[in-house]
């Protein structure tokens, strides 16, 4: 099989995990235009599959992701002038968003260099684990290009205005273990245990109540634009949707019975 015949993105199943694994390796698993939508059909029927209880994002071969492929013809300057606006809007901004309200956590295992978009998306996710060979690079501007996917609003909210300037200024390739120390992700693994902590972190997650951890999500990203006020009734308001919900009633008899929850709402 050529490498134009493989699939672009891998879907794995492991019990309630379902892992996204882009595999366009000999690419370093840029994002063309075939492989944004994959990803997008593949969280959509992920985000109504009542079985999936944690979406991983990870990339196959030596990189995570290096962002928009540049040799995708939709993008690559040359002949008639591109509209890099209608891509942004039309390939991230829909798998953005989807990331950030999808009813179950997502995880992203960084196994490699994750640049431009490819960091993005990685951060975007609710929990980010990365090898500690791995990398962050706002690649955006090498080519003179803004760090787009939400980076801008993203970047500041997680490692402040200085490093987020720092970060998108310079485009240094930023360790992982200074990701972590920086904020921008929650760990850096040492490589032998990566795959094995990344599994069990997963697992876990898909053992949480889905829909606490997704109202929590959204809570917190409301949270930073709103008054402590709106934030209190918000907060009011879910504990009220959730204490009506069935997994409430299992985590506090599963408490009472000094045994593990089984939760099942989403
Ligand atoms: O422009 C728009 O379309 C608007 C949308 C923007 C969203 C974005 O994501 S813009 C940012 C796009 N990404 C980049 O600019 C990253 C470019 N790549 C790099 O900076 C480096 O390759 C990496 C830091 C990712 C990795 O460095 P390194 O030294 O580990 O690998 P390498 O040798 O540079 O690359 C290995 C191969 O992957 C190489 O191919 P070759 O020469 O062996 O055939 C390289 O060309 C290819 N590759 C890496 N990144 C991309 C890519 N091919 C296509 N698109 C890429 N983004």
């Amino acid at each position: 099989m050529t490498a134009s015949e493989l699939p672009v993105l891998l879907c794995e199943r492991a019990g309630g995990v379902l892992t996204l694994r882009l595999n366009r390796p000999q690419a370093m698993n840029a994002l063309d235009g075939a492989l944004c939508q994959a990803l997008l059909r593949e969280l959509d029927a992920a985000a109504a599959d009542a079985q999936v209880r944690c979406v991983v994002l990870a990339g196959a071969g030596r990189a995570f992701c290096a962002g928009q492929d540049l040799r995708d013809p939709a993008v690559a300057p040359g002949g008639a002038p591109k509209d890099l606006g209608e891509v942004v809007a039309s390939r991230y901004r829909p798998l953005v968003l989807r990331l950030r309200s999808m009813p179950v956590p997502t995880l992203a295992a960084v196994g490699g260099v994750a640049a431009g978009a490819g960091a993005a998306l990685a951060l975007m996710c609710d929990i980010v684990v990365a090898r500690r060979s791995a990398s962050f690079v706002q690649a955006f501007a090498a080519i003179a290009l803004i760090p787009d996917s939400g980076s801008t609003w993203l970047l500041p909210r997680l490692a402040g205005r200085a490093r987020a300037l720092g970060l998108a200024m310079l485009g240094d390739k930023l360790p992982a273990a200074q990701a972590e120390a920086f904020g921008l992700i929650w760990k850096c693994v040492d490589d032998e245990g990566f795959e094995a902590e990344a599994a069990a972190l997963a697992a876990r997650l898909a053992a949480q109540p889905a829909r606490a951890l997704a109202r929590t999500r959204a809570l917190i990203d409301a949270g930073a634009a709103c008054a402590l006020e709106q934030a209190l009734d918000a907060e009011a308001q879910a504990q009220r949707d959730l204490g009506f919900a069935g997994d409430y009633a299992e985590g506090v008899a599963a408490f009472a019975q000094k045994r593990a929850p089984r939760f099942t709402d989403r």
